[in-house]
């Protein structure tokens, strides 16, 4: 397959400043109708030829003005048209089958509805035209379908005429005003109700807001629709932009890629991201909710209003949008967790894909299928780069940047190099060598060395950027640290600084200290960093303990667990030290346990134990088994160290009645928390309080977290549990996918063999993304499962991609990075492997997709 790369950017020869479309809607066969004004671009390539691409598509007729015309042909699937002035009218009719697309890209059906997905590349699979971020047009749709079938019909912008047609159809025909790129088109006809709510925008526009979901599901939209309404008011507040249509659409699908998308007025979203209701919907789920809500809305400016010039310019929207959702969530929660769990994120999927064969900078240079680059590395990486540029200006002025930003490019197709520069003037930074954050991939590594002399403590820092494929070599980047220095004696620091350590090795110098300090480094991780520094025990269990920074606090409690079970996996300790390891774990563990000045929200962040993606990452060849295996051993050593504040814990917040508040949602979460370790100490009482936890629940946090409990145990109470939520949640989606997940996600010794039983299960189906993640991906993410040492989860995987690969290769795509981790796997499992890519690298009529990540993988 071709390799697009960045350099070879080229102006399109022609605009489409307008487009019509016209669709007879069937759910079989839908005609489009599309007439393009096109007319040369002064600032393209003299072309006489109309380069339209398509997929998969016949034209069955092409007109120029008017005139039916001979002048076309094909260039593979795009459809070329020779045009000899200079504003022509081109109208193209195509077919399609939306119930045959089982990609879920262009347009398709989903019980029963019509929807249309077009980023990045679906528009084409609808009809021809220059599928580029780059070609913004102002749209006019009109769309005609059988009223029973179709009874609302929407696409983006206002809906400006409806009316009734012959044999039970009905039309209508929607005008969006602003100029838009293809990849933001949508359509969506069916048989749906919604949640209707209104907002006015700070200078007056009344909005019109709805939620459209099938029949019977309205009451589940409350939440999303209060965070549609918390979205819009501040994102006036926090970055001054203001909603610009008088008409917000919301329309959820069960059967969908991605999690949502923002077409202009009209975002279409995966069920699971709208809908919820305490019964069937955990905390993590409305939280999801809240945050990709935000998330697509915040596109509306960083995105829509300004968009991409090029799909290697993704991180301008995505990571500009990310940041702006993560900083949405910490305003309308707490601050602290949400850091905790946005980096929690970044470390378990980004970094893994920049330290593997996939690693590419936030903006790459080159693509076979851009699907394959909707990563953790463009997504959160590149939010973590502009969340550094607003560490280094201040929010006073990272928002002028972001006004600047904003006024510069409006209606425009930018660049990254266009945000840096608009950062650079409106907040006054210099970034000519932050630039580089662009350009090289890999996760720096920090090397920290403290030495102390006099009243003088010096840290010297040594940055170094692993060799990623096609980078060997890397440059220094400047990596803002923000740093507290803690005096032993006082117990205390003389103020947070932000230091920025921009060569490959400096030393900064602190006065005042007659003995060594206690070093807080890289506090609510102002740098996507690995920071390596020898720390004692005791000095970790001071900060676990006193850091007045809790993702600090935070990260010293993670540093002593990681660095205890890597030491532990590789060998390295004797059972005195392993016990004396386990002791200060212990001890910070009891210290948050019983620090009343904690509210449960936060004690329950720190309960949580690094995950073994993480783990692995911290050693050059994992072995993942023992990783696991360790880390389970010393929970069960933290279950029956600290039984009885576990017991007490687990009792006193079993007592805090439902409520969405901050202190009920801390409460379910240390409940949880506290429950996986009494369970990993003393399983029959694990058992016995998860059984109750589980009969008593009246949530889906409480009884999500018995029930994962219970999975992992041998014994009737959990059949008992399993079989009665399959029934309790009888056609309800969503739930039943829990009900997938949870099992494939256990440790249970024949989770296996679950897995294999639950693929036949007649509510299991590989055409329903959601479906498929809920037994697989979870599957693919579990060390147990996927790496069982005789290869088994290997070759589960594997064989699901072969399969899979046929009906959604988009979604396929995503199982195939697992797999190439091999290299920095032992040789036995690594071996294993390497031959399952091998195998699905054999299979003809591989996806574009599937073949790009497997060929990059082996290679
Ligand atoms: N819908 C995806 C997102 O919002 C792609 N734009 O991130
Ligand atoms: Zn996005």
């Amino acid at each position: 397959p071709p390799v697009i790369r960045r350099e070879d950017y080229q102006p399109p020869a022609w605009l489409v400043p307008q487009i019509a479309l016209d669709f007879r809607l069937g759910i079989e066969e839908t005609r489009v109708t599309a007439r393009l004004s096109v007319r040369r671009n002064p600032a393209g390539s003299a072309a006489s030829t109309l380069h339209l691409n398509g997929d998969q598509l016949t034209p069955l007729a092409v007109r120029v003005d008017g005139e039916a015309v001979n002048d076309w042909r094909m260039d593979g699937a795009d459809l070329l048209v020779e045009l000899t002035g200079e504003a022509h009218e081109v109208e193209i009719e195509t077919s399609v089958n939306p119930a045959a697309n089982s990609q879920l890209m262009g347009l398709y059906a989903s019980n029963g509805m019509l929807c249309t997905q077009c980023e990045a590349e679906g528009f084409r699979r609808i009809t021809f035209f220059p599928d580029r971020p780059d070609v913004l047009s102002t749209y006019s749709v009109r769309m005609a379908g059988d009223k029973g079938q179709f009874p609302i019909l929407l696409s983006n912008g206002n809906c400006t005429a409806t009316g009734e047609g012959e044999d039970g159809t009905h039309w209508a025909e929607w005008h969006d005003p602003w100029p838009k790129p293809a990849y933001l088109f949508a359509l969506v006809a069916g048989d749906l109700v919604a949640n209707h709510a209104q907002f006015t925008t700070r200078s007056g526009r009344r909005v019109d807001l709805n939620i459209w979901v099938r029949s019977g599901d309205e009451q589940r939209t409350q939440h999303a629709m209060d965070s549609l309404i918390n979205s819009m008011k501040w994102d006036e507040e926090a970055f001054g932009r203001e909603y610009d249509l008088d008409l917000f659409n919301v329309v959820a699908v069960s059967d969908f890629n991605m999690g949502a998308m923002e077409n202009k007025g009209l975002n279409v979203f995966n069920t699971r991201y709208v809908l919820a209701e305490p019964e069937t919907a955990t905390d993590a789920d409305y939280d999801g909710i809240e945050s990709v809500i935000g998330h697509e809305y915040f596109h509306n400016w960083s995105g829509n209003r300004v968009t991409c010039r090029d799909w290697f310019q993704l991180s301008l929207k995505e990571g500009f949008t990310v940041l702006r959702d993560q900083l949405f969530s910490a305003d309308m929660g707490s601050e602290a967790v949400k850091r905790i769990e946005d980096v929690r994120v970044l470390r378990a999927a980004q970094f893994p894909e920049d330290s593997g064969p996939l690693a590419h900078p936030i903006r790459p240079d080159s693509y076979q299928e851009i699907s394959n680059f909707y990563t953790a590395t463009v997504y959160n990486k590149g939010a973590e780069v502009i969340r550094m540029m607003r560490t280094m200006a201040g929010p006073d002025r990272f928002r002028q940047g972001t006004d600047l930003y904003f006024d510069r490019h409006d209606g425009e197709a930018a660049t990254c190099e266009d945000f840096v520069k608009a950062i650079e003037d409106g907040a006054g930074l210099d970034l000519r060598q932050f630039r580089l954050w662009y350009a090289q991939a890999g996760t720096p590594q920090v090397a920290v060395e403290a030495s102390h002399e006099g009243d003088v403590a010096t840290l010297t820092l040594t940055q170094t950027i692993p060799a990623t494929p096609g980078q060997p070599e890397k440059q220094a980047v400047p990596i803002p640290l923000r740093i507290a220095l803690f005096d032993r004696d006082s117990g205390r620091h003389a103020g947070e600084r932000l230091i920025v350590l921009d060569t490959d090795s400096r030393s900064f110098a602190f006065e005042g200290f007659a003995r060594p300090p206690v070093v807080s480094i890289n506090r609510g991780f102002s740098a996507p960093v690995a920071i390596d520094m020898e720390r004692s025990n005791e000095d970790l269990v001071f900060l676990a303990a006193h850091d007045d920074d809790p993702f600090a606090r935070y990260e010293a409690m993670q540093s002593l667990v990681v660095q205890h079970l890597v030491a532990a996996v590789g060998g390295g300790l004797s059972e005195t030290a392993r016990a004396e390891g386990r002791k200060a774990i212990g001890q910070a563990f009891a210290a948050v346990l019983s620090d009343d000045g904690l509210d449960d929200l936060m004690r329950g962040e720190l309960m949580v134990l690094p995950g073994v993606a993480y783990l692995a990452e911290q050693v050059l060849v994992a072995d993942p088994a023992a990783i696991h295996e360790e880390r389970e051993g010393l929970k069960a050593w933290l279950g029956s160290e600290l039984a009885e504040s576990l017991v007490a814990l687990h009792d006193r917040v079993s007592g805090v009645p439902y409520s969405r508040d901050a202190a009920a949602r801390g409460a379910r979460k240390t409940k949880a928390q506290a429950l996986v370790l009494i369970a990993a100490g003393d399983p029959a009482e694990g058992a016995r309080r998860a059984i109750a936890q589980y009969r008593a629940a009246d949530n889906m946090t409480d009884r999500q977290s018995a029930l994962t409990v219970l999975c992992n145990l041998e014994g009737p109470e959990r059949e008992e549990a399993l079989a009665d939520f399959l029934r309790r949640y009888q056609g309800n989606a969503l739930v039943i996918d829990k009900w997938f997940a949870l099992q494939a996600g256990s440790f249970h010794p024949q989770v296996l063999q679950h897995i294999e039983a639950l693929s036949q299960h007649p509510e299991f189906t590989l055409n329903n993304p959601n479906r498929a993640r809920a037994l697989y991906m979870t599957a693919a993410v579990n060390p147990k499962a996927f790496h069982d040492a005789s290869g088994a989860g290997y070759r589960m995987i594997g064989e699901l991609i072969r399969k899979l690969d046929p009906i959604n290769p988009q979604t396929t795509a995503r199982f195939v990075p697992q797999l190439g981790r091999w290299r920095r796997i032992e040789p036995a499992r690594a071996a294993m492997m390497r031959a399952e890519l091998e195998k699905i690298a054999a299979q003809p009529g591989l996806s574009r997709d599937v073949r790009e990540q497997v060929s990059k993988s082996l290679g």
